[in-house]
């Protein structure tokens, strides 16, 4: 069977799904797309995706979009290595973290990000008409780009509201750990959860915000140093894909925050 993968280095989402792809040993095609020259947004690939972001995987010449779903299918698809918990318990678990992480993280971790690289990156410099011709195009988060601006960024309080769930997700991390035992979220197996996790977490420590959890959250902070120690990290991080070190220009020295 064939497996491609429409990806991008830095996103997020696309690296939940390529550190999947390196815990279970899977073989896969790269196509990797530039949101600089709009490769997400050709008709194209709106026929793959028509939420025009990625990732999407093509198995077999059928797409399958959504970072979550994409992960489930493969460990459906490849039951060796399973990174679903085994009984129905572990399962509604593994669930309601999955959601939990859909809802809070994800879309908090996109509030620094824009602000602090992405923002300054590709829509500063446009001129306003540009960048309102842009957000037409986007067939999803019209209303996130409105809001944040090409000029203004997210207000103090989208920020302290983000960094708030960003911080949030780091306690219950930490709780899960003491509930559950370790090492991983839901205990003693690795699954799907820290496997979607790890982006978010490792985004926010490159932006420079490891503060929020490693001062007072040891469970959660130990956790992080396991998921970096993984093969699949390395594989998933490929050099050029932390924006650290991609974009060193909106990075003051390192500095945390
Ligand atoms: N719910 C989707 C979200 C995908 C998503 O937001 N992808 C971002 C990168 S992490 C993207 O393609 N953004 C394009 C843009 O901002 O124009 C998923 O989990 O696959």
């Amino acid at each position: 069977m064939t497996l491609e993968l429409y990806h991008s280095g830095h996103s997020t989402c696309s690296q939940k799904v390529r550190i999947c792809l390196a815990e279970k040993g899977i073989d896969w095609v790269s196509h990797e797309l530039h949101f600089a020259t709009g490769d997400h947004l050709t008709p194209d690939y709106l026929k793959l995706n028509p939420n025009g972001v990625v990732p999407t995987l093509v198995h077999d010449g059928e797409p399958v979009i959504e970072s979550s779903v994409i992960v489930e299918y493969l460990d459906e698809i490849y039951p060796d290595r399973s990174l679903t918990p085994r009984t129905a318990l572990g399962r509604a678990r593994l669930r309601a973290w999955m959601r939990y992480m859909e809802e809070v993280p994800t879309p908090a971790v996109r509030v620094p990000s824009f602000n602090q690289v992405f923002r300054p990156l590709r829509y500063e410099n446009m001129s306003e008409e540009d960048f309102q011709a842009r957000v037409e195009t986007l067939p999803l988060r019209k209303a996130f780009y409105r809001r944040m601006g090409r000029i203004e960024g997210f207000g103090e309080a989208e920020l302290d509201n983000a960094l708030g769930q960003i911080r949030q997700t780091a306690e219950r991390i930490n709780q899960a750990i003491l509930d559950h035992g370790g090492p991983w979220v839901l205990g003693a197996d690795y699954s799907l959860i820290d496997v979607t996790l790890t982006p978010l977490i490792q985004r926010m420590a490159d932006l420079g915000y490891a503060k929020l959890w490693q001062d007072d959250l040891p469970e959660m902070t130990g956790w992080f140093a396991r998921i970096r120690a993984r093969p699949s990290f390395d594989i998933a991080f490929y050099p050029g894909t932390n924006v650290s070190e991609k974009y060193p220009q909106f990075f003051d020295s390192g500095e945390s925050k």
